[in-house]
């Protein structure tokens, strides 16, 4: 099994022929512009010397200056700026200020405000790469997607294409805290340094702006979820539109977490009741207020009655009534409300994988039409794997907002490469067959499947101060990765590797071949080393970060992990079927039923759904006693293997860069390690089975992984 799962191909043999690489730290993300040679050289040379350009605004001439600078940078020489097209020119034209445009073969009508093309097009007999736009927004995206050709080597000759955002609004979700403390922060402080905002505005802050707009992205909440009620008060606001004032030119706006007991914690009501027409008309001057410091404000993020948080069923009012009261509030001004599906209670003994859905199932159609419910792909918590939330596909009436992660909460924080393109792909194509076979998680978020206008996808970032902002260059790619497929959520996560690589290590297949190999399965190690088989939420009490499955300790039941596995004499899993809590039925019938038997219940969800006898065979034929033990080892044997493929690229990757991921690559294969000794170790005391032939009994006993602890783990609230 170990060797099916794992075959590895070193090209050792191609060392000799290596180019000369230079030191780098990552800042410069995928944006590197490297300087081209050879035949990339020529033809980047006779396609883009020039660029011709008559908008005006402040995002046509950050379109023009990106392309100055990375063809700049790539070719040696800066293009010149013309008005008007000539031979090897790219022309960046929009409607309204090229008339020339009319007269082209090209048809701007359902590109809408943010897309685009690009098109060779021939002005009076010269072939000119045309990027056409109706916004100029649209023209910033069209240059980037340029850049990100001529950074591949490709031809540049016959360009022909149509690219429009399939979802409206793609957002960061910053946890970020007004100490510059992140909250599942592992890449340092805040990018946002609160204290000397508004008046310094450092240059990470267009850098910022410019790595996102390169993706999409079109939106960023700067703080917490679990807000600070300072957020809203006046000196804040104004440190808000400072950011904003940075970012408009690249089209990203700016959101705030909204704390609900806001009024009352200033000292400027006494209540919060949402159906207080005091509370409203408090909210109703908030809005108005921030508004006038940041005219295109985007709106609200809420995390209400979730974890402790305040919100309106402290008033017996339901979510719909609060998330209405503020989005009435924002409406003039054409703000939105993102309403967090992520809620479940301390006093509600029902299964936690249950309670989103019977909160919010109900209020289908009972909320205002600038509100989105912000929904996380599982029904739990940013686990290594979950099945996809069961409100997808239950809330036809509802546009609803996916939430994913992309810092690595529970999936080996900084140093563990995981990619994340995989996890996400998984959720977005799951089908929800609300509308029947088809009705993929995709569908529902880009409004396809029910006709929502108002679409949304947010990525809780991994963004900090770290000079490569996401505490490793490897955790770039998830950003990456998440920026692009909120553009197309249906770009598989392969070619989004494929593309990430190139532009961050070069296109060198030899090196981008080995290591989209290494980044497409390292999130089914992940999974294997941490929690296989469906397992779920077994990480230490020290910020996630570990194995701690035998944790039965904390206040409340489902903060435990005994609570999630449920391992006694007979075996192992939540039986979350009839005989169990029943979470099945919140799903469409055709998934209901085959998630009702162990024998059609996908191998890799198991024990999410089942509570399986130790001795019970699989599909494979093993025990899932066996078979638990070996995807622990498959785990490691891949992380093995990822240092081993890391270990050939070294003639080919810079010094700095590759010392970071081969130290890294060395960490995770002792967490790797860890987690499956200790799993495995606790396991076994309670299975009280033998581990199969050929398996190592862990290095130390049970107790001796009991006491480990990690102190000052990072990002602890
Ligand atoms: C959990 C995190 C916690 C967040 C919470 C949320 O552990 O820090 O506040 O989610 O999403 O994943 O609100």
């Amino acid at each position: 099994m170990l060797t099916r799962l794992f075959s590895w191909s070193i090209a050792l043999a191609s060392i000799a022929a290596a180019p000369a690489v230079m030191a780098e730290d990552g800042y410069d993300l995928w944006l590197r512009y490297p300087k081209a040679e050879g035949t990339a050289l020529s033809t980047l040379s006779s396609h883009a010397t020039s660029i011709a350009i008559a908008a005006q605004g402040d995002t046509a001439k950050v379109a023009r200056d990106e392309l100055i600078r990375g063809l700049g940078k790539m070719t040696g020489v800066n293009p010149t700026v013309a008005g008007t097209p000539q031979a090897g020119s790219i022309w960046l034209a929009t409607p309204a200020t090229d008339p020339a445009l009319a007269s082209q073969p090209v048809k701007l009508d359902g590109l809408g405000d943010e897309g685009y093309l690009i098109r060779t097009v021939t002005v009076n007999g010269n072939p000119v790469t045309l990027i056409a736009a109706n916004r100029e927004i649209g023209l910033l995206y069209g240059a980037f997607h340029y850049l990100r050709l001529a950074q591949g080597g490709g031809s540049l000759d016959r360009i022909d294409i149509r690219s429009t955002p399939k979802i409206k609004l793609r957002l960061l979700n910053h946890w970020d805290n007004l100490d510059r403390t992140v909250e599942r922060g592992y890449a340092g402080q805040s990018i946002w340094d609160w204290w000397r905002l508004p008046e310094w505005k450092g240059p990470r802050y267009t850098d910022y702006a410019r790595a996102n707009a390169s993706l999409g992205i079109n939106g960023t909440v700067l703080n917490n979820v679990n807000a600070k009620p300072e957020s809203l008060t006046a000196p804040y606001i104004a440190k808000a539109a400072a950011l904003a004032d940075v970012f408009r030119p690249y089209g990203i706006k700016v959101y705030l977490s909204a704390r609900w007991s806001t009024p009352v914690e200033l000292g400027e009501l006494k209540t919060a009741d949402p159906l207080d027409p005091q509370v409203a008309a408090w909210w109703k001057a908030k809005a108005d207020e921030i508004y006038k410091a940041i005219p295109d404000f985007g709106g609200f993020l809420v995390k209400a009655n979730s974890e402790g948080q305040p919100g309106p069923q402290d008033y017996k009012r339901n979510h719909a009534e609060g998330a209405n009261m503020l989005a009435a509030a924002l409406k003039p001004h054409g703000g939105i409300v993102m309403w967090r599906a992520f809620v479940y209670a301390h006093d509600n003994p029902d299964d936690r994988a249950k309670q989103a859905y019977a909160d919010f199932k109900p209020l289908d159609g009972q909320f205002a039409d600038n509100v989105l419910v912000q929904v996380k792909n599982g029904a739990i918590d940013f686990q290594p794997r979950e099945p996809f939330h069961p409100l997808f596909g239950a809330m036809p009436k509802t546009p609803l907002m996916m939430e994913f992660q992309i810092t690595k909460e529970y999936l080996g924080q900084s140093t563990n490469l995981t990619y994340l393109g995989t996890l996400f792909q998984e959720t977005l194509e799951s089908d929800t067959y609300a509308k029947g076979k088809g009705s993929t998680v995709a569908k529902v978020i880009d409004g396809s499947l029910d006709g929502h206008k108002l679409t949304g996808i947010a990525g809780v970032a991994n963004i900090g101060v770290d000079r490569d902002w996401s505490g490793s260059i490897f955790n770039q790619a998830d950003w990456y990765a998440f920026g692009r497929l909120a553009w197309d959520p249906e770009l598989g996560a392969e070619g989004i590797a494929r593309e990430w690589a190139a532009l961050t290590f070069s296109p060198d297949r030899r090196i981008v071949d080995p290591v989209v190999r290494m980044m497409m399965g390292s999130r089914e190690a992940a999974v294997n080393y941490m929690t296989p088989l469906g397992l779920a939420h077994i990480m230490s009490v020290y910020g996630h970060y570990g194995p701690g499955p035998w944790v039965d300790t904390l206040d409340r039941p489902e903060w435990n992990p005994v609570y999630y596995h449920r391992a006694d004499a007979q075996g192992i899993g939540f039986d979350r079927t009839a005989t169990g809590s029943n979470a099945i039925a919140q799903y469409a019938p055709e998934i209901a039923r085959r998630l009702a038997k162990v024998s059609t219940t996908p191998e890799n969800e198991l024990l999410w759904w089942h509570h399986v006898g130790w001795d019970q065979k699989l599909s494979s034929g093993e025990t899932l006693w066996d078979s638990l033990v070996h995807h622990y080892d498959q785990g490691v044997a891949y992380v093995q293997g990822m240092r081993q493929q890391w270990a050939a690229l070294r003639p080919y990757v810079d010094a700095d860069r590759f010392k970071q991921t081969e130290t890294f690559l060395m960490m995770q294969e002792q967490d790797a390690r860890l987690w499956r000794n200790a799993c495995i170790a606790y396991f076994q005391s309670i299975s009280k089975r033998p581990l199969p032939a050929g398996a190592a009994a862990p290095e130390h006993p049970l107790e001796w992984y009991k006491a480990l602890k990690w102190p000052y783990n990072p990002g602890q609230p």
